[in-house]
């Protein structure tokens, strides 16, 4: 008997959407429960057992329980076959995991604050000098990703998770409507044309963003 897949997390955060999205490409049941940002729930005890960090998105598969989207993503391409999206090669592997890492350790920090300052932020408070100044940042991250795809339509071999997760943050650098003068790669965008019809991307990327 299979049970649902409970994901907790609201439906606007990047990070719940790699997971609902990958549940979606290899067509997992799965329930997600609002949480997150104006829904709360984070901070109660009950979901702090859950995930000590006040997080999403968190997921319950039966009596086991996971946070860290990616580490989510790689979970359910081992438990659900999704080995086209993250092949058992070990180089294929640890390249796709580079990805990964590398979107946590140096993406998101400048990423998730210049997000958080423009499109979570009403106009009149946005701080002009640091959204600059970090869109100047991001810019010089992104033309890492730029060159990495020069001569490939994904970052390693086919479409995979680290297309799945990355793509979600270029989407929305892209189309942030706040970010004056950032170079708009033509790679990256023709990257992200490769993806966005896939139907999981539509559901849950392609919408207007929040
Ligand atoms: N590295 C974590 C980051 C989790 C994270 O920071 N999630 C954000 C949403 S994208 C969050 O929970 N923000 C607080 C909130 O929504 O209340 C992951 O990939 O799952």
């Amino acid at each position: 008997m299979s049970k649902k897949i409970k994901v907790w997390g609201r439906f606007s955060s990047s990070n719940v959407k790699k997971v609902m999205w990958l549940a979606e490409e290899l067509k997992l049941e799965v329930e997600r429960i609002d949480a997150g940002r104006q829904y709360g729930v984070v901070d109660t005890p009950a979901y702090k057992a859950l995930n000590p960090n006040s997080r999403v998105p968190t997921i319950e598969d039966g009596d086991f329980v996971l946070w860290e989207s990616n580490s989510i993503m790689r979970y359910f391409c081992m438990k659900y076959g999704g080995e086209a999206f993250y092949p058992v090669d070990p180089a294929t592997r640890a390249d796709i995991d580079r990805w990964l890492d590398w979107s946590l350790s140096i993406l998101v920090p400048v990423e998730s604050p210049l997000f958080l300052g423009t499109m979570r932020t009403p106009p009149e408070k946005q701080d002009k000098a640091t959204i600059a100044a970090g869109t100047q940042k991001l810019g010089e991250i992104y033309a890492i990703l730029d060159r990495r795809l020069e001569g490939r339509d994904y970052l390693v071999k086919n479409f995979s998770i680290a297309d799945l997760g990355l793509s979600i943050f270029a989407d929305r650098w892209l189309r942030n409507p706040f970010l004056a003068g950032r170079p708009l790669s033509a790679r990256l965008s023709a990257w992200i044309a490769r993806i966005s019809p896939r139907p999981g991307f539509q559901k849950f990327v392609g919408g207007p963003l929040e």
